[in-house]
């Protein structure tokens, strides 16, 4: 952690990236990250890969879409990011800093960059950065606090997930205490939800599949179906939960089709790795959630492909 601090101190101008489709975490991060470099005299700008979803607009103030100019910098930092292919196009970027530091959270993280945090057993990059923030000194404000309290909630389902800790809630109890209204952001986060979308999910439930006694679910969402209901399949959110949920699953998959890829989440109930499974797609994660994509393939060949790939897990 010393380096990383070293290396922060050192910065006059940074980046800030984010994974491509950036969730609560990685968008919450990144801005409690802008905040404390902002403190510290240290002019930072987050560049995402692409508009920021709706859901997360309560957080995405001054975040801006990276589309080939950028400020001058000497540092990227690169938040909840577990290779260097999660950032897309921004991936060209890291060659022209001086310096790349990767924070993270994701068991199969590369470690790329010339310093890295990974701390795989923290629920969120969220609780990755309110640890270094402390060993940097910095004195939390209400600003800081919500966006970190945004990313941990975001990362463990509102502290529901087994990746929370007695750290997460210590923190958490920590990040209350600055006067943030907690019960506001899990309602964005979690309970504040698009009617299109909800009626998508409606009709997909009918459709749920079970293959292996119940043991592994799916959902998958064609452009078409998808066009059906007029929603951006991108922004489509918690979907897996819905193979999930039933009583049974072991492991929910959901498909998504976009536009050049399937992209494919894999949530574990169970003993189940499913960063394993991730990874043999190219992808990667948490042992009980990841993801990954698969090019050049229909959406019923993906789903083949890694219901094969769940038989050996369960
Ligand atoms: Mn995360």
């Amino acid at each position: 952690m010393e380096d990383i601090i070293k290396l922060i101190e050192k910065a006059k101008s940074a980046l800030i990236l984010p994974h491509i489709s950036a969730d609560g975490d990685a968008i919450g991060s990144c801005q409690a990250m802008r905040c404390v470099l902002s403190d510290m005299g240290i002019n930072a700008v987050i560049y995402a890969e692409e508009t920021v979803e709706e859901r997360l607009y309560f957080i995405a103030d001054g975040v801006r879409v990276y589309n080939g100019d950028t400020i001058d910098y000497d540092t990227c930092i690169v938040l909840d990011c577990g290779d260097e292919d999660r950032l897309g196009t921004r991936k060209e970027l890291l060659s022209k800093a001086k310096t790349v530091i990767n924070i993270d959270h994701h068991r199969t993280n590369t470690g790329f960059g010339d310093a890295s945090l990974v701390v795989s057993d923290a629920s969120a990059t969220g609780e990755v950065l309110f640890n270094l923030f402390r060993a940097m000194g910095v004195t939390l404000n209400s600003d800081i606090a919500g966006y970190l309290y945004t990313a941990i909630c975001s990362d463990t389902g509102g502290f529901a997930y087994s990746n929370v800790s007695q750290d997460t809630f210590k923190i958490a109890s920590e990040l209350v205490s600055h006067n943030i209204k907690h019960w506001e952001i899990s309602r964005l986060l979690f309970d504040c939800v698009d009617m299109k979308a909800e009626l998508l999910k409606a009709e997909i439930t009918k459709d749920i599949r079970s293959y292996y006694g119940g043991k592994v679910r799916t959902v998958v969402i064609s452009r078409e179906f998808a066009d059906k209901f007029n929603v951006d399949p991108k922004e489509l959110e918690g979907l897996v939960d819905l193979p999930r949920r039933i009583r049974g699953t072991e492991i929910a998959v959901a498909l998504k089709e976009l536009d050049d890829k399937i992209r494919i989440s894999l949530r574990s109930n169970g003993d189940s790795d499913v960063s394993e499974i991730a990874l043999k797609f190219g992808g990667g994660g948490h042992i009980k959630a990841a993801g990954c994509s698969i090019l050049d393939v229909t959406i019923d060949e993906a789903e083949k492909m890694v219901v094969d790939a769940c038989k050996g897990a369960i």
